[in-house]
């Protein structure tokens, strides 16, 4: 297989009709009486089809991919990097947070791909590795020390491609926001320049990279599947099929665990399907803690209390879980931005597959640290995983005759859970993100508004920016400035952990550092949910290098 992810903007051309080949629309084409397969997968995410594309490169490997959701082929929406944000709710579950009480009880909601590519066919294409730090703690973690940086650093680049944007992009506006923001970087002290945002130190303001290709989105579906990679004779993607518990074998002594129960999305018919080598979830943070609670495993008393008779006790399931919350301060500015000319633009992108709808919205991002002399240091410990490790990701926008900062917190110490409500498997999940549970997480916000307060004030920005609009938290009364960040924050779509690794033979966690569920055989997990620490970037590098390191693991056992 080539490499998967284009960043930047050129490779990956149109792939061929899904239709032909192996994918099935439904589980009515799939000939189990002819077909066994040594590997079935969950999810056809970022996990699931990585793992799906690396294992069936051998000939001897038989692989079945299994997706609850659509195909992403044929659909404008996804291919067009500019249209992320009109993705409707066909290709998502749908997901609400139960009330979160630290924003004021509301409840959110929360997208998720239900759609071949996972969330990498509607995420916003960010592609920001994180850390060196971040991948460091993996190891500590997990006491496990080939999960670092510098052993993972070879799977990047396996996994990328690097391309130059297309036709070159119009940046010849004088007032651009981008180079009043390169200039404060020469002159800041606090926020610098920094030329890659993937060399393992993140901080300072980025260029931003994107997965996107030839002008078009580069999900896990055009990456790892698209091309040639489907019509491999040992590769079967079933779409429409939602898989619903996994089973245990009646056979083995020992908790064997190969069989995975499955529904046909529109016609209802049920049926299970058995792995000869192993069962892989790659169902997400959110779906994969959901299928293994449904099916009996995890905290034992958690489960009798909805009526799931419990099969494995691995209180850990579905805990853990990790975000990055953000809120929004603005300025007003003297209005520049020159609207885009949509349907020209979109001529051009079918004609050329150039112009303005091949980009994200966002050309720079900004890693900054809290200082070390911040009042919230003296009552609580620094979250960072280390010295590269930011504690907080602005993205700065121009909206109309407005600047808007997103401020992130990437260092959260907040934990929340994914619990079941019922005993049906088709229920939906109750998803508690626990957002600002913990007092360190809105102290940090607190401090990112600060940040971007400072950045704003720099030299380049005179006579471009004309105020700030807050909220401020240096003048608004501490109750008001909380109320309002309550109010408005939201989700960057980071979720980790509810399935974390652990030192091997540790009691908690939920899969050893092989990424098997600890005290199982025959069932791995490989998505978000195996992370144990929500990294200091956009989430789907992490993602794809882990998928990568795990399609090791899996061949190099068989
Ligand atoms: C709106 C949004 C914007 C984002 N923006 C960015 C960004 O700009 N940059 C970035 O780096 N990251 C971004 N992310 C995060 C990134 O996309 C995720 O971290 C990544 O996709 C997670 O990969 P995964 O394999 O764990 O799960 P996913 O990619 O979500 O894949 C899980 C798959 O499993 C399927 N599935 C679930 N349950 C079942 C079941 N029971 N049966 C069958 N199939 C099932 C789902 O339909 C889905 O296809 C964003 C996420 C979202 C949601
Ligand atoms: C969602 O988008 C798809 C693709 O554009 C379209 O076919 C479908 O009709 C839309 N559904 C709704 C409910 O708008
Ligand atoms: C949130 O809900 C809890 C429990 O129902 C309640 O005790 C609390 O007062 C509510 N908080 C707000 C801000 O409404
Ligand atoms: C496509 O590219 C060609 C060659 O550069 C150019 O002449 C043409 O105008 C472009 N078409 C559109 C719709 O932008
Ligand atoms: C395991 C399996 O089904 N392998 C097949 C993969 O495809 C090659 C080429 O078509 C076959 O020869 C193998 O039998």
């Amino acid at each position: 297989m080539g490499k998967l992810t284009g960043i930047l903007v050129g490779l990956i051309a149109l792939s061929a009709s899904l239709a032909q080949g192996k994918v099935l629309e439904d589980l009515k084409q799939l000939d189990f009486a002819k077909e066994s397969y040594d590997f079935v997968i969950v999810g056809g995410g970022i996990g699931g089809s990585t793992v799906a594309s690396r294992l069936s490169e051998n000939p001897r490997f038989n692989v079945l991919l299994i997706e609850a959701g659509p195909t992403n082929e044929g659909v404008i929406e996804i291919a067009v990097p500019a249209f992320f944000t009109r993705i409707n709710n066909t290709y998502s579950w749908g997901h609400v947070t139960t009330p979160q009480t630290g924003l004021n009880n509301r409840s959110l909601a929360f997208n998720q791909a239900r759609v071949l590519g996972g969330s990498s066919s509607h995420n916003g294409m960010v592609y920001t590795r994180g850390s060196s730090d971040d991948f460091d703690l993996w190891g500590k973690v997990s006491e496990d020390r080939s999960w670092s940086w510098e052993n993972l650093f070879p799977y990047f680049l396996r996994n990328e491609k690097l391309v130059p944007p297309p036709g070159g992009r119009d940046a010849s506006g004088q007032y651009d926001p981008q180079y009043h923001a390169i200039k404060n970087a020469e002159q800041s002290r606090e926020i610098k320049f920094n030329l890659d945002v993937n060399s393992g130190k993140p901080s300072g303001l980025v260029w931003v990279q994107c997965t996107i290709g030839n002008g078009e989105r580069c999900s896990a579906a055009v990456g790892a599947l698209g091309g040639k990679v489907k019509e491999r004779p040992n590769l079967t993607i079933l779409l429409n099929t939602h898989a619903t518990r996994v089973l245990p074998s009646k056979e083995s002594r020992q908790l064997d665990i190969r069989t995975v129960e499955i529904v046909s999305v529109s016609s209802g018919k049920k049926t299970t399907v058995t792995a000869k080598k192993e069962l892989i979830v790659s169902a997400g943070a959110f779906g994969t803690p959901y299928l293994l609670l449904n099916s009996g495993i995890g905290d034992k008393k958690e489960l009798e209390d909805v009526k799931v008779k419990s099969i494995h006790h691995l209180p850990d399931v579905g805990k853990g879980l990790s975000d990055h919350l953000a809120f929004i301060v603005s300025w007003s500015a003297n209005d520049v931005v020159r609207p885009v000319d949509t349907a020209a633009a979109f001529e051009e992108w079918q004609t050329n597959r150039t112009g303005p709808l091949t980009e994200i919205s966002v050309h720079q991002l900004m890693f900054a640290h809290i200082p070390h002399d911040a009042p919230l240091f003296k009552e609580h410990r620094d979250p960072a995983a280390g010295p590269n490790s930011p504690h907080i990701e602005i993205v700065m926008l121009s909206v109309g005759p407005r600047i808007i900062a997103s401020v992130g917190l990437l260092t959260p110490k907040s934990r929340g859970t994914v619990k079941i409500a019922s005993n049906n498997p088709l229920d939906k999940p109750l998803i508690d993100l626990g957002y600002l549970t913990h007092p360190f997480d809105l102290l940090a916000l607190k401090e990112g508004a600060r940040i971007a307060k400072r950045w704003c004030e720099g030299s380049a920005y005179e006579g471009y920016i004309t105020g700030f609009l807050g909220p401020d938290p240096d003048t608004l009364p501490e109750k008001e400035f909380d109320n309002a960040l309550k109010a408005g924050a939201g989700t960057w779509w980071h979720p980790v952990g509810t399935a974390s690794i652990s030192p091997k033979g540790a009691k908690h966690g939920v899969l050893d550092p092989e990424l098997k569920v600890k005290g199982v055989k025959g069932l791995r997990v490989v998505d978000a949910s195996a992370i144990p620490y929500v990294p200091t970037a956009h989430t789907q590098a992490a993602v794809y290098v882990l998928a990568e390191r795990a399609s090791d693991l899996i061949k190099a056992s068989w």
